[in-house]
């Protein structure tokens, strides 16, 4: 049903790139979804060259504004009213001016929420931080208060980005003739896409599906993925499109709905960060995750939270820490029967999640009761 106009509101989402394309993926997901619900939404990004290729069309209802234009903001305080919600995404500071605009306003706004929107995880923290607030004692938002969103994978949190129908959208999905459409000559080989870092062990992981007896075709995703795999076929002296019962495709950068069709595609999905790994639960395929590497080590906790949270058949599990780093033994490439285990797992953790609301529905919901 649409958002009747009294209900409509302005976002402004703040959005600062530290590196590969997480921040920007999760913020444009989310600006698309509350366009489409009906709110008129600003997205401010510090380096939006990747939506070239992640959203060349743009979408109806966002406006993309890059945060280093010192004009862009002067008008925005000068000319544009203030937003309804201001969301800051992943702890990043929005433009002081901007800030007081949006302060300058509380008091007769209709709606004025200032949320801090967090990075995913199945830690238990989580749930204890969602939707806390957060007084603000200095700068010009001085005396405002910001709530914590906390994304997650339980009732108690935030929920994960999902678009209203997207499930059934995928069940409907055809992957051969969107294999077709990419220019890629499928012959019924297992399928399996590699969007990854600099997993260590890939290059044992190529050498296995050489040596297979059955055919898997690799979907390697551009960027880093694409050059982790020239590097290890090079250490395996292997031609670049693949050896044995191993051939291997190299994509160009996507659109987003077209990365989502990628995982759609394949019978493994080898995700990582943020984004690309909620994408890979509503796929409902068999996929495994290569967590955002932190200094402290403080990703081992998030990885086996979340495997914990999956109830990870063993198998699953010790991929899992081969592939992420910490653990000797070999990432080993799972059998048919193997497989349909890491499937029923994915499956029955979908299933749980769409028993709840999404993130955006939440959000808006959060801010609605909290403004
Ligand atoms: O790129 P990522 O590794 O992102 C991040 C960042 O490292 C970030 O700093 C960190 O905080 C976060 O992880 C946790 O992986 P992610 O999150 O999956 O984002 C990739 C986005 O790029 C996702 O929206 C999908 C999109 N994408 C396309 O749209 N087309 C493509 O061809 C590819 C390869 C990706």
């Amino acid at each position: 049903m649409p958002t009747p106009d009294t209900d409509r509101l302005r976002w402004d989402l703040f959005c600062r790139v530290i590196d590969n394309h997480g921040d920007l993926g999760v913020c444009w997901r989310l600006a698309r979804q509350l366009a489409d619900g009906g709110d008129a939404v600003r997205l401010w990004i510090d380096d939006g060259r990747a939506l070239a290729w992640m959203a060349p069309a743009g979408h109806a209802g966002v406006t993309v504004i890059d945060w280093g234009d010192a004009g862009a903001v002067q008008r925005a305080v000068a000319e544009a009213p203030a937003p309804d919600v201001l969301v800051e995404a992943f702890g990043c500071d929005p433009a002081p001016e901007l800030v007081a605009h949006f302060a300058r306003h509380a008091g007769t706004a209709r709606r004025h929420a200032w949320i801090n929107l967090e990075y995913l995880s199945a830690e238990p923290y989580v749930e204890r931080l969602h939707g806390l607030p957060s007084p603000v004692f200095r700068g010009p938002g001085e005396g405002m208060t910001k709530w914590f969103f906390y994304p997650g994978f339980t009732p108690a949190t935030g929920g994960l980005l999902c678009e209203p129908g997207l499930v059934a959208q995928r069940d409907a999905f055809d992957r051969r003739a969107w294999l077709a459409g990419q220019g890629i000559a499928w012959r019924g080989e297992s399928l399996v896409s590699l969007f990854c870092y600099e997993p260590p062990a890939l290059a044992p992981l190529l050498r296995q599906w050489m040596d297979d007896l059955e055919p898997t075709r690799l979907l390697v995703t551009a960027g880093r993925a694409n050059n982790a795999v020239e590097q290890a076929l090079k250490m395996l002296e292997a031609p670049p499109d693949g050896r044995g019962a191993l051939s291997i495709s190299y994509l160009p950068h996507l659109p987003q709905p077209a990365f989502d069709a990628l995982l759609w595609s394949c019978d493994l999905n080898l995700v990582r960060g943020e984004d690309s790994f909620v994408r890979a639960h509503w796929a409902g395929a068999p996929f495994v995750w290569q967590t955002y590497p932190q200094d402290d080590d403080a990703h081992h906790v998030k990885l086996n939270a979340w495997l914990d949270w999956l109830d990870a058949p063993a198998s699953l599990r010790a991929f899992h820490h081969a592939w992420n780093g910490f653990s000797d033994a070999p990432a080993l490439a799972p059998d048919a029967a193997t497989l349909a285990g890491w499937c029923a797992a994915a499956q029955a953790g979908r299933a749980r999640l769409q028993a709840q609301d999404d993130l955006a529905t939440q959000l808006r919901g959060f801010v609605t009761q909290k403004s």
